[in-house]
């Protein structure tokens, strides 16, 4: 049942109640219009008391349904019949009340709220509007500058805030008890909101609204939408605005980019262990982690960020002084940002210890090595650790690139190892490949998925290759950028391109912030197994000799004058001359799309092949790591959902014309020739034997 409905005497309840959110779809929404029904035939009523069961008032309009033919009832209408009602509606709010589930409320005539809630309008993050007359009623409640703020950038306030801008008349810890006791017949209850006079246009809010949007959500249609239906309610009557929100809304939910969002949204909450893992987790309260450099630092501040303990291994005194160094880096650096309080750092600083000495890691249940890449080091670090740990511990390596298998095959019981890649700064990333090596056991993968959770972080299960899932698609848009840059283009322009497309950085820039010099050393650790009549672009390897490592350096494929911003250095783009000049290259200009047309489609070869291999086990999995870990604009969906919003018969012929430039690079992966053949997108394609 979506909506119970009661009576105590004067008083009528009406509770929503689709758990786990109260998501309100098609059943509520009839279960309202019954509610309202239900009321208007009662006699003698003060009152209805309208709440939520379970931890929230209600979640939103169920976007689940976003993708159908709306039906009615619709919730403007729904809404508008509360507003209207004869019988007063008071909202007992606990928990989370979001876009329909606000708009619900500014429906009541009272509004009472929990302390915790969070109340908000988050519909441009799916790529709408809100479209049961929050645009309308928003503003005229709490003025246009505040309801600007909310419904354009789509943050939640708090029941303090929500008081403060009389979006909630009330805060106390029972809302239900005090919505029914409330003193109806001689408070003043609002106006129905939509009676309220139109709000003064405040054309700085506006001005501020747009920039804000500009720079947060470039590309994205909805907030800027959103924007002007606030902004218009400064003149338009409030029927007129409501057919223009509506028609908004409706607009919007079917295209692109709110289709791409909602896709993210539910893919990223699928994101969980399978349902094939069935063994239980090691204890991960106490962990070990290996290496206090960057990436060990911020996988520690990342396990005490989760209230877990941390003892953090290194080889020696001065390794172990580094280490408690870069994590109360981490620490002060969060306190300054108003991220924890001082009692939250202490609380943390008491939970981490870090020692050279193994045997204090003895009662960890699990370690996580961040050692310097290189196989012989991981060895080492893994053949002490099973030495002091229980014979039960899991033991997670985080490397990026180094076979887990030839880790796992060093010790007596390969099964316990298994790889949990972090993305710097690992305490901030939401990534998490959880690597799953030949021996690895259930324990160790039920292990991963258990820190992933615990740590709020987004898990993709990884199969054993050069790269994983996402350093090997980025590996490949790389390799693409280096032969534009080789064949005629300049690292700004291949940068500029991409940010175009909605990087937050270009390929060029990004390497310079990771440092040139991990790249380097892949290429180096590949020679051996490379495709000897693979095209190799030389540039990078030139920028090494020249020492220009990137930002850490001051230079790499821009110089960083003082540390600062970036300046387009014209020795490399005399490199890129020279290069090709020795290998009797003559450039050409590159237009954009030329540029994006390469590096997205040698990505989204890459991929395929990355299915078809099981390396991922699907393509929302490669779409999460695409965006958590790379950048890829979340409003596109992701590489595969982007891919299949192209179309297989678009990406299957622009590969054929590049394939005719150079066949090797641009060898066409049997996945596509797969869907293409079978008419399918890419998310349909299983893996023989998946
Ligand atoms: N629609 C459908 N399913 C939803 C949902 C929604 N709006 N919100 C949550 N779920 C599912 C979710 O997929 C998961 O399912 C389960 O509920 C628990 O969610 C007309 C047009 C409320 C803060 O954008 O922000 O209203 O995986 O894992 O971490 O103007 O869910 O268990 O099968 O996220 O405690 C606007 C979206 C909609 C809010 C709870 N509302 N939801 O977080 O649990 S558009 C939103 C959230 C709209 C109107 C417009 C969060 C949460 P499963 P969870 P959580």
């Amino acid at each position: 049942m979506s909506v119970t409905t009661r009576r105590e005497g004067p008083i009528a309840f009406v509770e929503l109640n689709n758990p786990p959110v109260n998501a309100i779809g098609l059943a509520m929404r009839e279960g309202l219009m019954a509610a309202l029904d239900w009321v208007d035939a009662q006699e003698g009523l003060s009152r209805v008391v309208l709440s939520g069961a379970g931890r929230a008032f209600a979640a939103g309009a169920d976007a689940r349904e976003f993708d159908a033919d709306p039906v009615p009832p619709h919730l403007p209408d729904v809404v508008a019949r509360i507003e209207a009602s004869a019988v007063p509606w008071i909202a007992a709010v606990s928990g989370v009340a979001l876009g329909g589930g606000c708009e619900l409320l500014l429906a009541c005539r009272y509004r009472i709220a929990a302390p915790g809630v969070q109340i908000g309008m988050p519909e441009v993050t799916l790529g709408v509007v809100p479209g049961a007359g929050g645009t309308q009623r928003l503003p005229r409640l709490i003025g246009m500058a505040k309801a600007l703020d909310m419904i354009a950038t789509g943050r939640a306030v708090t029941a303090e805030a929500a008081e403060a801008m009389s979006l909630i008349d009330g805060i106390a810890d029972n809302p239900l008890f005090v919505a029914s006791h409330l003193d109806i017949g001689t408070m003043e209850l609002s106006v129905p909101v939509s009676d309220l006079p139109k709000p003064v246009l405040d054309a700085d809010a506006v001005e501020a609204a747009r920039a804000l949007a500009a720079k947060k959500t470039p590309n994205q249609i909805a907030p800027l939408r959103a924007i002007d239906l606030v902004a218009s309610t400064a003149d338009m009557e409030f029927a007129e605005g409501m057919a223009t929100e509506r028609a908004a809304f409706l607009t919007l939910r079917t295209g692109d980019q709110a289709r791409a969002l909602r896709h993210m949204f539910f893919a990223e909450r699928a994101a969980r262990q399978p349902e094939w893992i069935k063994a239980e987790p090691a204890p991960i309260d106490h962990v070990a982690v290996v290496g206090g450099g960057t990436m060990g630092a911020g996988i520690a501040y990342a396990l005490l960020n989760a209230g877990l303990t941390v003892t953090l291994l290194e080889t020696d005194a001065e390794g172990v002084a580094r280490a408690k160094q870069n994590v109360a880096k981490i620490v002060d650096a969060s306190l300054k940002r108003g991220l924890i309080t001082g009692e939250g750092a202490e609380e943390r600083r008491a939970r981490f210890t870090a020692s050279s000495d193994y045997a204090e890691a003895a009662q960890a249940g699990l370690a996580i090595e961040a050692a310097f890449e290189s196989m012989e080091v991981k060895k080492t670090v893994f053949a002490k650790l099973a030495a002091h740990m229980a014979e039960d511990a899991v033991l997670a390596t985080n490397t990026s690139y180094l076979d887990i298998n030839e880790i796992a095959a060093s010790l007596p019981d390969p099964s316990r190892v298994v790889g949990l890649h972090f993305f710097a700064p690992a305490h901030i990333m939401k990534l998490l490949e959880i690597v799953r090596g030949d021996q690895t056991g259930e324990r160790g993968l039920a292990t991963g998925f258990a820190v992933a959770k615990r740590l709020r972080k987004v898990p993709v299960l990884a199969g054993v290759c050069d790269g994983f899932i996402g350093n090997r698609i980025l590996a490949r848009y790389r390799e693409a950028a280096d032969t534009v840059l080789m064949d005629g283009s300049t690292p700004w322009e291949i940068d500029e391109a991409m940010v175009a497309f909605g990087y937050a950085m270009g390929p060029y820039e990004a390497q310079d912030l990771s440092g040139l010099d991990i790249a380097h050393a892949n290429r180096r650790r590949q020679d051996a197994t490379r495709d000897p009549n693979r095209r190799y672009i030389p540039i990078a390897d030139r920028m090494i000799e020249l020492g220009k490592l990137g930002k850490k350096t001051g230079a790499g494929w821009y110089r960083y004058p003082g540390g600062n911003g970036k300046v387009e250095d014209p020795i490399v783009a005399d490199l890129a001359l020279e290069e090709a000049h020795f290998a009797k290259i003559t450039r050409r200009d590159y237009t954009d799309d030329e540029i994006r047309e390469r590096l997205l489609l040698a990505m989204i070869n890459e991929a395929c092949d990355i299915l078809a291999e099981g390396i991922a086990a699907s393509a929302a999995d490669v779409d999460l790591v695409t965006v958590f870990g790379y950048g890829f604009p979340r409003w596109r969906g992701g590489l595969l959902h982007y891919a299949d919003s192209l179309g297989v018969p678009a990406i299957v012929d622009g590969l054929r014309k590049l394939a005719e430039e150079d066949p090797i690079a641009w060898r066409i992966s049997p996945v596509l020739e797969t869907c293409l053949a079978d008419g399918i997108p890419i998310r349909d394609y299983s893996a023989p034997g998946a």
